[in-house]
């Protein structure tokens, strides 16, 4: 079998017209997923050397909504961008190592350019489909490899910034800017494959977008976990799956405050005993999806008043799930201090259920869904 070459690709389709106005579209979608994922990245770090805010309360839902969203339509964008720009892989490698060199580099980085977007794409994607078919830490992974993809995304741009900006001032059927052999008309026009590609990420938003947006959930086909669940608010892990439905339910159940020698054991109905706060609060999970929720219990502010922690103090809660990555939390001291901060007994009016984290929850604003630890045992100032 032959190896194509450049010239065999002959559809005008593929012209630069077309990557520009697709490549600004993609460009914008990965610049907002940059910077949404940068925000949910700290959020998520156990150190805040600057305070994460804890208002407005429906930050993190928007921030993470965007950032799959976002994520979502680059999909459709990178796929078309790279139809229209893959016979220059069949480039016959260039005369002179000045020039062989040059193209080396260049061929290089665009390497690095597609297999980190691809890889952002896609383990993004299975991330919020829960679907985890490697080994390596997502969190760590996704966040290492997306400055690699934002570090070749602004190279690629500076290098092709000449073209982008000629192509983008002309029409977009101007061939002036078209390989010599992209001269056959496509099965489109032009316009026409625009069109469907604007069409192509414009439903891959509305069908994820109902994770966030209530009333597009039941056009959210590709949403995961936008179904309602038990008292209206979706479950990400249920009792049953972080096997906590026995030691949750035990009648000897005790949460613990501790500050050093200063401790204090509270059963359920010493908690319900306390002075009560009911919330307006989300649940926005790294996933994607939210829902708001109707909350009651005790102020964490009120309990760690009972053992005398000093305000500004970051605590450290631990759930009664035993093993998983969620089981321990770190609640800064901003957050532990917000009157809004509850470690929510009732979820719209009824006793919690055991999946929304029965018999306690920590519930806190602006604050990734992860960190909402369900089945607290213990909320301690760390030795
Ligand atoms: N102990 C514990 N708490 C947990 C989790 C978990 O796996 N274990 N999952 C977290 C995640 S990822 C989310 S999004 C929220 C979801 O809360 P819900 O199931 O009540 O909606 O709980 C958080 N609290
Ligand atoms: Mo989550």
């Amino acid at each position: 079998m032959r190896i194509p070459d450049e010239a065999d690709f002959r559809s005008r389709l593929r012209s630069a017209a077309v990557t520009a106005r697709v490549g600004l579209w993609l460009g914008i979608c990965f610049g907002v997923c940059f910077l949404t994922g940068l925000v949910s990245h700290y959020a998520q770090n156990a150190a805040h050397p600057v305070p994460f805010p804890t208002s407005p309360a429906w930050g993190y839902r928007v921030t993470q909504g965007l950032h799959v969203v976002t994520g979502t339509a680059a999909v459709p964008l990178l796929l078309v961008k790279l139809w229209t720009v893959y016979p220059r892989l069949f480039r016959r490698p260039e005369r002179g190592w000045r020039n062989l060199l040059l193209d080396v580099l260049e061929r290089g980085s665009v390497l690095v350019l597609v297999a980190s977007a691809v890889f952002m794409l896609a383990s993004g994607l299975a991330n919020s489909a829960q679907w985890y078919p490697w080994s390596f830490s997502f969190r760590t992974t996704h966040y290492a490899v997306a400055w690699i993809a934002i570090g070749s995304v602004v190279l690629h741009v500076a290098v092709k910034l000449p073209v982008v900006r000629g192509a983008l001032g002309s029409d977009v059927d101007d061939a002036a800017l078209d390989r010599p052999a992209a001269t056959e008309p496509g099965v489109l026009t032009r316009r026409g494959l625009l069109r469907a590609t604007w069409l192509a990420a414009g439903v891959a938003v509305v069908a994820t977008a109902g994770i966030a947006v209530p009333p597009l959930r039941r056009v959210s086909v590709l949403g995961v976990r936008s179904g309602r669940g038990p008292q209206g608010v979706p479950v990400n892990k249920s009792a049953v799956a972080a096997r906590v439905t026995a030691s949750a339910t035990r009648s000897d159940y005790r949460l613990v405050v501790a500050n050093g020698d200063r401790q204090v054991a509270l059963s359920r109905p010493d908690l319900l005993a306390l002075p009560q706060s009911t919330r307006e609060l989300p649940i926005a999970c790294v996933e994607g999806w939210s829902a708001g929720g109707t909350w009651t219990g005790v102020r964490v502010r009120d309990l760690l008043d009972l053992v005398d922690v000093p305000a500004g103090t970051d605590v450290l809660v631990t759930s009664l799930q035993e093993s998983g990555p969620f089981t321990t939390t770190v609640l800064h001291g901003n957050f532990a201090d917000d009157d809004r901060t509850l470690l929510a007994l009732a979820l719209d009016g009824e006793p919690l259920s055991l999946d929304h984290g029965f018999p306690a929850r920590v519930i806190a604003p602006d604050r990734p869904g992860v960190l909402q630890t369900k089945w607290v045992a213990r909320i301690e100032v760390p030795a």
